[in-house]
């Protein structure tokens, strides 16, 4: 396999799919060379066969908003990968959501899935359907269109959707009511339920304990095994991933300095209080999309309008945000102001410029879909739990949760450890999922 021969045919196919083409160049430069040990890998095509969805639905949304206009949207759902086990992955409702940014999402969903342990296979969705500003009413009559077009394409071991950014436990709740209307069923098809109805403790929790957990297994490994204790942690957004680390951040003795929003960052010279982190559900519920409430509600904080969380001195910083929201000129400041870890959380959070700056620079850099996989983790034991009938304990979810970061850690670390010990997460992160979805295609013949 030549990544640059793959890449000018796929660019050449989707010349407008910037995003998709990106996470793919990620992915291919970084398995390059292992995919080229495997001659059987070449014989059966699995790259060219991995880079394409298994299909993909797009279907109209139509609904009507509180005034009584009729409202169109483009819903979709791309089911990428199932080598491994049902189609899973978040369901995005944002104005910025179209095929590329979906199949990028789709694509890394594969790798990810792969590397929790758990059988999943790749797939994403969403509308660009835009939740700022809209009432409690207006999203229920979305989320109710979009489930009539997307019922008959999933179930509980063919494809089972999440939240991503616009989807939270509300949006779920509205789904799995019209799911369950159209299908009768009450099987597991969504995840990030809501308790009552077959949720599972921990999820809204998941992706930024899991983070902060990697993230603690990234310092354990370090020759000088750092504790988390006290670090400067800057994070940016301020939605269900930035909430989840905060809060997982604070209870081990970290100072997160810094959050944001796409109206400028919040400083937070000594840290956020639990005060603060609980109002962060708050400000978000608002559904207004803006941080800078929350320097007025805490004057001990300042607002920094138009600026980014990366402004703000910090020891680790993690994005919870959106694909490439952190630039080479971030990473260079980063790099200027002393930051030595960086723990990207959305998914593709950094341009290949900045991860190539963080790199050079040895700074310890790890990718989202290793650090972010906690909550699809989650989303998998739920779907355990639901198959089941039972319901386990926070502390049992909890420690599972645990188990698995670790063990994404140790893929990372076998698969990814360079000749001078730094360890090149990215390619560990890629190589070992690549590793396992390719040898369960392989293994299913050519299909
Ligand atoms: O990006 C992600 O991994 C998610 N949005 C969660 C997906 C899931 O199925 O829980």
């Amino acid at each position: 396999m030549k990544t640059a021969v793959i890449m000018s045919r796929l660019q050449a196919k989707y010349p407008l799919e910037k995003e998709y083409l990106q996470a793919v160049q990620e992915v291919l430069s970084s398995i390059e060379d292992v995919y080229n040990q495997h001659p059987e890998f070449e014989k059966a095509k699995i790259i060219e066969r991995l880079v394409e969805p298994d299909r993909t639905y797009s279907f109209r949304v139509t609904w009507v908003d509180d005034s009584g206009e009729v409202q169109t949207n483009t819903g979709y759902r791309v089911q990428f990968n199932n080598a491994i086990g049902p189609y899973k992955g978040g369901l995005r409702f944002h104005p910025s959501v179209c095929p590329s940014i979906l199949k990028f999402l789709g694509f890394e969903q594969i790798f990810k899935n792969a590397l929790t342990t758990l059988p999943m296979g790749g797939g994403k969705g969403g509308s660009d359907f835009d939740p700022k500003g809209k009432s409690e009413a207006e999203i229920m009559r979305f989320c109710q269109a979009f489930m009539t077009e997307l019922w008959r394409h999933i179930g509980p071991d063919v494809d089972v959707p999440a939240g991503d950014v616009g989807v939270g436990g509300k949006e779920i709740g509205f789904l799995n009511g019209m799911y369950k209307k159209l299908s009768h069923q009450n099987h597991c098809v969504l995840t990030g339920k809501g308790l009552t109805f077959g949720g599972s403790l921990i999820r809204p929790e998941a992706t930024g304990f899991g983070a902060v957990y990697f993230v603690q297994e990234m310092l354990a490994n370090h020759k000088d095994k750092i504790s988390i204790k006290g670090k400067k942690i800057a994070v940016s957004g301020f939605g269900n991933v930035a909430w989840g680390a905060s809060l997982k951040a604070l209870e081990l003795g970290a100072k997160v300095v810094a959050i944001s929003g796409p109206d400028g960052a919040i400083h937070i010279p000594n840290g956020m209080t639990k005060e603060m982190v609980d109002y962060l559900l708050e400000l978000r519920a608002t559904n207004n999309d803006v941080v800078a409430p929350f320097a007025e509600k805490f004057p001990e904080s300042e607002f920094l309008a138009g600026k980014k969380a990366w402004v703000v001195p910090c020891d680790i910083a993690m994005p919870c945000a959106y694909q490439n929201e952190l630039a080479q000129e971030d990473a260079e400041q980063l790099i200027a102001n002393g930051t030595w870890l960086v723990a990207e959380v959305s998914n593709m959070g950094c341009r290949p410029g900045a991860i190539e700056a963080l790199q050079k620079a040895k700074i310890m850099f790890a990718p989202g879909k290793a650090v972010n996989a906690g909550g699809v983790a989650c989303s998998g034991l739920e779907m355990s739990q639901g198959a089941m009938h039972i319901s386990w304990s926070a502390k049992e979810v909890d420690e599972r949760l645990h188990a698995i970061m670790e063990s994404i850690h140790r893929a990372c670390i076998k698969y990814g450890t360079e000749e001078d010990g730094y360890i090149n997460y990215v390619k560990g992160a890629n190589i070992a999922g690549f590793m396992k979805v390719a040898e369960a295609m392989l293994e299913q013949g050519i299909i």
